[in-house]
């Protein structure tokens, strides 16, 4: 078995991501990946399709083949207390209050709260963004919690980082229209250029700020990747009212 490390809040503070080894026991693991199955067979909503995000390799539409591909069960949280206890509970809970050095710490209801569900055949390639684009707070002070079920590779997938890239201001001008880097631009090719792959062991959880730029590629795999991802802000940090981000109440993680 792997040793659970620890974060290191200045590397954080630095990176903008870290991933803690083994943070999930393969029990829990096994219980999320079945409730994740068995909600994917038959398969129960909200989900949200590889056609209905555009990105490339996806299908066009629905009616199209593979466009009934699930490319992330929405509203993970609310569908079984599996979900609930991970995203909620201490190994998770005690990582975040280091990093954030609070203890008033809070899950959204409205972002990610999923699992990732990325198939073999008809998965997209999502290109570089920063999460916080479409997130509406009073500061960009959030960070999301990735966790593998399985092990996450360049095969599969794999998401990969800009180290540091959450300390950047980008001018509006490098991204496009739906604020993804604009990679014909030699500058935004050389910032990617010095981007790394985080590859994942079943049980690893990814941290990763909401301003750190990512993207993944397509499964090319025969298997399915699946990967819960939260979200979590302090409660100096909220959601501003009327805003997709504050449509469903944040969640308060209790401390042991
Ligand atoms: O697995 C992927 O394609 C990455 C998804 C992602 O970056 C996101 O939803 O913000």
């Amino acid at each position: 078995m792997k040793n659970v490390q620890s974060l290191s809040p200045q590397t954080f503070a630095r990176d903008g991501y870290q991933v803690v080894r083994g943070l999930c026991p393969q029990p829990v693991r096994d219980a999320l990946r079945g409730m994740t199955l068995a909600h994917l067979e038959p398969l129960v909503g909200p989900v949200e399709y590889e056609a209905d995000v555009g990105y490339p390799g996806a299908p066009t539409s629905r009616d199209e083949q593979g466009g009934s591909t699930p490319r992330r069960l929405l509203n993970a949280y609310s569908r079984a207390e599996v979900f609930r206890e991970w995203a909620t509970g201490l190994p998770v809970g005690d990582q975040l209050r280091a990093l954030f050095d609070r203890d008033d710490v809070f899950l959204s209801q409205c972002h990610h709260n999923c699992v990732m569900t990325k198939y073999p055949g008809y998965s997209s390639a999502t290109l570089w963004h920063q999460d916080i684009r479409y997130w509406s707070f009073d500061q960009p002070e959030l960070i999301s919690v990735w966790l593998a079920l399985g092990a996450e590779t360049e095969r599969n997938g794999v998401l990969r980082v800009i180290p540091g890239s959450h300390r950047l201001d980008i001018d509006r001008g490098r991204l496009d229209s739906a604020l993804f880097l604009r990679t014909e631009l030699q500058e935004n090719r050389t910032l990617i250029e010095s981007s790394e792959p985080v590859e994942l062991a079943a049980g690893d959880v990814l941290f990763f700020h909401c301003r750190t730029y990512h993207a993944a590629g397509m499964n090319l795999s025969n298997e399915i990747k699946l990967s819960p991802v939260f979200t979590y802000h302090t409660l100096d940090n909220r959601p501003i009212p009327h805003t997709r981000s504050a449509q469903l109440p944040s969640v308060e993680l209790h401390p042991g």
